[in-house]
């Protein structure tokens, strides 16, 4: 199987199923903490047998993280993992990364494309934040922005002028692809 599908089929899958049963009350902190390990591990696992991406020329420079104040990762670890394989270099800047160290990391390493990820209704806002200093600092026309996560919606795109809305890593590919290509 393609490594890609095992993540996306069969992994986030089972994430997601346990997320739900955390959500009615079936399964308890522990047992997500046990699952996100697994995952982790299952991703990490997996990495190595992914293609490496298109040799020679990159499709474009991309940095991904997740917002201030979210340390859920897993996601957005597998986008970044999955934009590598598709060819972009990718700059992965971790979970809880302050609204700055976005600009700072897309500057220093000449970003085309911002990915900001957010899990949670509390943080979704970090997604804006990212967007207006982007703006403040001039920036905002050279630098494209996607955003995704659970909470993010194409409207909450549209509505805080992100370029685009990507529901899960597949789809984060194809539309890096639409926006830099
Ligand atoms: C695993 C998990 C955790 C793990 C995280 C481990 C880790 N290293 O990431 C742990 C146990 C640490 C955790 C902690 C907490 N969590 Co939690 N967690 C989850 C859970 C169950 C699953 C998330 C996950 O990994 N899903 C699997 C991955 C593959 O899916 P995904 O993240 O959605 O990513 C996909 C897409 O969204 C998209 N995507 C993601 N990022 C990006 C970025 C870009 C650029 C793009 C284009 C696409 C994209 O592509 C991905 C791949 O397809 C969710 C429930 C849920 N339904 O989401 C709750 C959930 C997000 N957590 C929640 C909460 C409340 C917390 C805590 C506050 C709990 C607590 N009481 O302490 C803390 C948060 C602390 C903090 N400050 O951040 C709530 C948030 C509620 C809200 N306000 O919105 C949720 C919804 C559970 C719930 N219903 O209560 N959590």
């Amino acid at each position: 199987m393609d490594p890609a599908e095992i993540i996306e089929k069969g992994l986030a899958e089972g994430m997601n199923e346990v997320g739900i049963r955390f959500e009615r009350g079936k399964l308890f902190l522990p047992h997500v903490m046990m699952a996100a390990d697994a995952m982790t591990a299952g991703v990490d696992a997996l990495k190595d047998l992914m293609p490496e991406g298109a040799s020679g020329s990159k499709l474009g420079v991309i940095v991904n993280g997740t917002v201030e104040g979210d340390v859920h990762d897993i996601g957005k670890a597998i986008v970044s993992t999955m934009l590598q394989s598709a060819g972009f270099e990718v700059h992965d800047i971790g979970r809880d990364v302050p609204t700055k160290n976005f600009i700072a990391k897309a500057k220093e390493v000449n970003a085309d494309m911002i990915g900001i990820s957010a899990l949670m209704t509390t943080t979704l806002q970090g997604q804006r934040d990212v967007i207006e200093l982007l703006k403040e600092e001039g920036m905002r026309d050279k630098v494209k922005v996607m955003v995704g996560g659970a909470p993010a919606t194409q409207a909450w795109a549209d509505k805080i002028g992100a370029d685009c809305y990507a529901e899960n890593a597949s789809e984060a590919v194809a539309k890096a692809k639409e926006l830099l290509l």
